[in-house]
């Protein structure tokens, strides 16, 4: 049997752009994946084009809704080859007093249900740890935010039949990766699988979900790291036990106690990651910028999974002194909010701005971040660099 490391670096290696080429910036490894379907991510940038990962430049995450052509992508395994809605069924079974096939359309038939979710990948940041760790190297851009519409999970459930024993969604999509690489399965606890915001989706932004984020049907778990939102989706098997594949075993688990950066962790001190970090993402300035002396106008997105923003504060001393910023825009939960601050810049020197923020359950981006060996959750205070003219 493989151990788990090794195990966890050779599937870093099957996104083989995004391992060989990790630290540089987006734009000069694609030369040879222009060939390939870009799948419309053309502005994106390529962090593996075999199995499609794309990242979205922080330039362009730029409004509340993210349209679908500007959504980061991650795949661990290849687009399925055919993507057929009339010939699509959803199978359920398990722990349910009636085994489902449903067809796309029987699924539409069902009471619609929309939610607006900000997407995030537990690796969005991974490039940022020290020691670095394997895995494709996400820098700011694997998040998104999307308007899903389909049904509600419970309801489809509920027409099985649910029975009292069920305490497992285990979810199947039709990916399959190349040689023995583990399926991509994953499970929810009924709890959250019973919740009237979680949906299966089968439109993203108002139109159908495109090839690339899970057409015709995929989850959408708000709140929790992607990997919970299964794309392609074929199959729900409810169970009384957890499921034991990798992706559920092995994949997606954070140390329970504090590591020391680059140490080995034991499998009993990992526990399933679930909702995501609090968080914030200046997306203006941008990196680099020049800017005139005086205020400067620092704005950008805040979330926290399933909790709310309650306030963020930005810096533009090195974090010496922080201001709170203004809470604008549209408000939803499982979505990031927008922020606002003026801020006024005294001299001319390159500056750090930086941006911090907290949540409904006082939880604030840490100083430093909790190094992991898979390298999730990054979420210490957002910082861009600029030169004041
Ligand atoms: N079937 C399937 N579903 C999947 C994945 C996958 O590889 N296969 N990747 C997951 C991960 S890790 C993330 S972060 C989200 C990304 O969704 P997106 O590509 O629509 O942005 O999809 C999730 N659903
Ligand atoms: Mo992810």
């Amino acid at each position: 049997m493989l151990e788990r490391r090794e195990l966890l670096l050779s599937l870093g290696r099957l996104g083989v752009l995004g391992t060989i080429l990790p630290r540089i910036p987006g734009g000069t490894l694609l030369a040879q994946g222009r060939a390939e379907n870009n799948w419309g991510k053309d502005q994106l940038i390529p962090r593996s084009v075999r199995p499609p990962d794309y990242e979205t430049p922080v330039a362009l995450l730029n409004s509340w809704i993210t349209p679908n052509e500007h959504f980061y992508v991650r795949s661990h395994m290849p687009v399925p080859p055919t993507l057929d809605a009339a010939a699509w069924t959803l199978q359920v079974d398990g722990d349910v007093a009636t085994p489902l096939t449903l067809s796309l359309d029987e699924i539409k038939k069902l009471p619609a249900a929309t939610v607006t979710v900000t997407l995030e990948c537990a690796g969005n940041g991974r490039a940022f740890f020290e020691p670095p760790v394997a895995g494709i190297q996400w820098q700011k851009g694997a998040v998104g935010t999307a308007r899903w519409t389909g049904v509600r999970l419970a309801d489809v459930l509920k027409r099985a039949g649910l029975k009292d024993t069920g305490k497992f969604v285990v979810m199947n999509g039709a990916d399959r990766g190349p040689g023995t690489m583990p399926d991509f399965v994953r499970q929810i606890p009924i709890a959250k699988a019973l919740n009237p915001d979680t949906v299966l989706a089968y439109e993203m932004n108002g139109v159908p979900i495109p090839p690339v984020h899970g057409f015709p049907l995929r989850a959408i778990i708000p709140g929790w790291e992607g990997a919970y939102s299964v794309k392609w989706l074929t199959s729900l098997h409810v169970q009384e036990r957890e499921f034991d594949g990798f992706w559920v075993a092995t994949g997606y688990r954070f140390p329970t106690k504090r590591v020391k950066p680059g140490a080995a962790v034991a499998p009993a001190d990992l526990a399933p990651l679930t909702g995501l970090a609090v968080k914030s993402l200046i997306t203006q300035p941008l990196e680099g910028a020049t800017l005139p002396r005086g205020t400067v106008k620092v704005a950008g997105f805040a979330w926290a999974g399933e909790d709310d923003i309650r306030g963020v504060e930005v810096s533009v001393d090195n974090g010496v002194t922080w201001q709170a910023a203004r809470l604008v825009g549209e408000q939803a939960r499982y979505t990031w909010r927008r922020f606002e601050a003026d801020a006024d810049i005294p001299n001319a020197e390159s500056r750090l701005i930086m941006s911090r923020a907290t949540d409904s359950r006082g939880r604030r981006q840490p100083e430093v971040a909790a190094w992991n060996p898979s390298g999730y959750l990054w979420n210490v205070p957002d910082q861009v660099r600029v030169e004041i003219s």
